[in-house]
């Protein structure tokens, strides 16, 4: 058994709360030891994962992991929101009473840390002093190493954030017992994983995994789900899995700021990161802010639309990224950058890492090469042509490691925000942009959001995976409820932010990408903030203004005039057909407000009239 008060003494742990809590999770789970950690402890940990076999070496300062094959990425079907309050229920929370949810993680965390460390990670997902500090002090309590080091990079971690808590007793409680990872069942009816927030209680209970979001509970399960229930309850922020980033006019030095959602894998750290185009680089800057949570506030002071990231760090998509796609972020896992890769192909013998799409074909030279499982590529049979990495596999690196982190990217203030966009993947009818003044009609568009289903067993044609606000995994009250929060938080702005519909994804018949997209995705989003100043004003359509060809700076970019004329047209017979869609999503959402309901019935008499 640990001895529990003489390693929070010798930690100078000192908050009473977080004392008992971990008292209760030592006892609970039976863990030998109790480690207290800081971001300093990083070296020293580092250290004993690679001694102990737990990270490889992947270059100097680079660490590579694998996790349990099963094990790869979030899963919805085993993430549950409970509360006591029946009324919590949504369409996409998975809502289940507390009273069954508890005393069930209880019983599979019993006895399950025996024999390790159970680590307590004192954690904020804010920048010290933000106004939404007391909802972003969190202690994780896990017993993996390699969630720890991930926690560091992804979150600021220090016993300091919660020694000094205004109210000493406001804090997450985050408790991650790994489990057995090889007798847990993965998908069958026997599943034994559990990934459980409890957010009328703000306390988060994940069983049977070690992989991200799962594990990593600072991020997606406070970060979003618990934040966003907290921002509900108190009436006062919205959390969205949303991407922030700034645009420098160097010629005006005006800057902006603009958030949205796209759903998971659909090109938020690529938006986030980009580089200008090369034909507009001496005149527009892009400043990363973050690429996956952002939290909402209205100032109280000069009532405007404020927003930040209270991440710490980026988890994100390794396939794909390259030097065309996104160049910024392999500058970020340079060698001393402490990135960790995780489920990617690495070679023991040269510790190089490897995954589809880093370079267009996989090394040559095929000696000492493992996939993402630790098989030899070389021992492959004949015609496996499997990916060599996971297709969910991510590198995870702190925002200083990003060369093109905004220089406040740490201040409490937060930024106003000018423009709030949604995209999905949509391989026709939606155009590249189209902007929307209307409130109500700019929270019914991400509500509508979706993303073509990506296996043809999975959809039907031309039927959306519905996506609202990019936040269909990470819903934690009903979107009835969320819809009126929206409303009544945006509303409170004195200056609302322009919203906007976009989409890089659009195919033609041989099944290309109309838009070359990447870099080239900053033109329409200067498009949009020059609608703002009243610089263009765009044609007018049913479901939002879409620039004229004229409107939009293309010096330099390859497109046909078909093409072209194809992302920037709307298809009203598809709209239409789409409209009827949404009257069924709509329509499973208790309480949705009127106001959603007019705006829905708005576009379609709209569509109708202009067919
Ligand atoms: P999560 O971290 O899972 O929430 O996802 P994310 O939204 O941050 O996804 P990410 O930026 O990692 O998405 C990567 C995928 O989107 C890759 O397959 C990219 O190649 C693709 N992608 C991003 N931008 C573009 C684009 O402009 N055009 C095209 N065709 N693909 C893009
Ligand atoms: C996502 O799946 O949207 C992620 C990765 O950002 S995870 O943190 O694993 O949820
Ligand atoms: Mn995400």
């Amino acid at each position: 058994m640990a001895d529990v008060e003489a390693a929070l003494d010798q930690a100078g742990l000192t908050n009473p709360h977080v004392r008992e809590y971990v008292h209760y999770w030592a006892d609970l789970t039976g863990a030998d030891r109790i480690e207290v950690v800081s971001a300093s402890d990083d070296a020293r940990l580092a250290e004993e994962a690679l001694a102990a076999g737990e990270l490889l070496p992947a270059g100097e300062g680079l660490y590579y992991s694998r996790s349990y094959h099963k094990d790869t990425a979030r899963s919805e079907e085993r993430t549950i929101v409970a509360t006591s309050n029946p009324s919590d229920a949504g369409v996409y929370n998975n809502w289940r009473p507390s009273s069954e949810m508890k005393p069930l993680l209880e019983g599979k965390m019993r006895g399950a840390s025996a024999g390790k460390t159970m680590y307590v990670v004192p954690y904020l997902m804010a920048p010290p002093g933000s106004p939404l500090e007391a909802f972003a002090a969190g202690v994780e309590l896990t017993d993996s190493r390699t969630v720890v080091m991930h926690m560091i990079r992804m979150a600021r971690v220090g016993i300091d954030y919660i020694n000094e808590l205004a109210d000493p007793n406001s804090f997450v409680r985050a408790v991650h017992v790994t489990g057995d990872l090889e007798n847990l069942g993965h998908g069958t009816p026997e599943d034994g994983r559990y990934f459980v927030t409890v957010a009328d209680e703000r306390t988060i209970l994940h069983f049977g995994s070690s992989y991200g979001g799962n594990a990593l509970l600072g991020k997606i399960a406070h970060g979003l789900r618990q934040a966003a229930y907290d921002g509900w309850a108190s009436g006062k922020f919205l959390s969205e899995q949303f991407m922030l980033l700034g645009i420098t006019d160097k010629e005006t030095g005006k800057k902006y700021h603009i958030c949205g959602g796209f759903p998971s894998a659909s090109g938020k750290t690529n938006l986030a990161m980009t580089l200008a185009p090369d034909a507009l680089g001496d005149r527009y800057y892009v400043d990363f802010y973050g690429d996956d949570i952002a939290w909402l506030w209205v100032d109280e002071n000069d009532g405007k639309l404020y927003g930040m990231n209270p991440e710490f760090g980026v988890f994100g998509v390794a396939k794909d990224t390259n030097e065309a796609t996104n160049p910024t972020a392999l500058d970020s896992i340079l060698p001393g950058s402490g990135a960790i890769f995780t489920n990617i192909a690495y070679n023991p013998d040269t510790h190089e890492v490897w995954w589809e799409g880093k370079t267009k074909n996989p090394p040559e030279d095929v000696t000492g090469w493992e996939d993402w499982k630790g098989d030899k590529i070389s021992e492959r049979a004949e015609g496996d042509d499997s990916p060599w990495a996971h297709p969910n596999s991510r590198f995870t690196t702190t925002l200083s490691n990003v060369p093109n982190v905004a220089p406040d990217f740490n201040s409490p203030a937060g930024v106003p925000i000018d423009a709030i966009i949604f995209g999905g993947r949509t391989r026709d009818r939606e155009p590249l942009i189209r902007a929307i003044t209307d409130l109500a009609e700019g929270v019914y568009d991400g509500l509508t959001l979706g993303a073509e289903a990506t296996f043809a067993a999975e959809g039907v044609d031309g039927q959306l995976r519905y996506d609202p606000m990019s936040m269909r995994p990470f819903m934690s009250y009903p979107e009835g409820a969320y819809a009126a929060h929206w409303l009544k938080i945006i509303g409170e702005a004195t200056e609302a932010p322009l919203f906007a519909h976009v989409n890089w994804f659009q195919r033609g018949e041989d099944g290309h990408f109309l838009w070359p997209g990447y870099r080239d995705n900053l033109r329409p989003l200067l498009w949009l903030m020059q609608l703002k100043a009243g610089e263009v004003s765009g044609r007018q359509t049913p479901v939002g203004i879409i620039p004229t060809k004229e409107e939009l700076n293309l010096e330099g970019v390859e497109i046909t005039p078909e093409d072209l004329d194809t992302i920037l047209t709307i298809d009203n017979a598809r709209w239409q057909q789409e409209i009827a869609n949404r009257d069924v999503h709509l329509s499973a959402f208790h309480d949705l407000p009127e106001e959603i309901w007019e705006a829905h019935r708005r576009v379609k008499a709209d569509l109708e009239a202009d067919a």
